[in-house]
């Protein structure tokens, strides 16, 4: 299982699912439905951007989910949870939320760490650069960079 808002999927949540894909059989990626947090993207736009770039992997399936992860985790028979550590100022939430999980229902995280190349990537950073005219294109797939841009446009 590889969680996450994907506000747009970004090379970075791309690198963690294309290696989870490697080590496992199947892998799920969940897109949470935030009921609190509307987003640039709506979730089906997430999940068709989603789908457009993990299709060459084979084994990736995308999905949306709401509520606790541990219960999408058991929905789909997923046992582990795949997350990627870009800093250490990552880790101590990241931890926090697998100590929780791991009580919640016995789920394992697996941390992986980031590519060196989108250590410093997040959505919300490529949001802010590509609004203000900055060249993204290093850290996102071209059909995610090209909504990007045309929904800033639209703005
Ligand atoms: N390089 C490597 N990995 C990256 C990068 C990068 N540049 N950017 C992001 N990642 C990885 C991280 O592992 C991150 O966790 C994941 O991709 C998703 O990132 P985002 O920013 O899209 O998503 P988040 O951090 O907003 O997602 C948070 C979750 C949805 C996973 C979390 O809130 C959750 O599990 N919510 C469900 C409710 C729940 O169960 N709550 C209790 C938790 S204990």
């Amino acid at each position: 299982m590889c969680p996450g808002s994907f506000d747009p999927v970004t090379n970075g949540h791309i690198d963690i699912v294309g290696r989870a894909s490697r080590l496992f059989d199947e892998v799920v990626v969940g897109v949470l439905i935030n009921q609190t947090k509307s987003g640039m993207f709506t979730v089906e736009e997430r999940l068709e951007m989603l789908s457009e770039v993990t299709a060459p992997y084979g084994n990736v399936r995308v999905m949306s989910f709401h509520g606790l992860l541990v219960d999408f985790c058991r929905d789909q028979g997923a046992e582990v949870v795949v997350k990627g550590i870009r800093a250490v100022s990552d880790f101590d939430y990241e931890l926090q939320m697998a100590q929780m999980n791991i009580g919640l229902s016995g789920v394992e995280t697996l941390f992986m760490p980031t590519n060196p190349l989108y250590s410093f990537v997040s959505s919300s950073l490529i949001k802010d650069v590509v609004k203000w005219g900055g060249d993204a294109s290093a850290y996102l797939p071209d059909p995610v960079l090209t909504r990007l841009v045309s929904r800033l446009k639209q703005n």
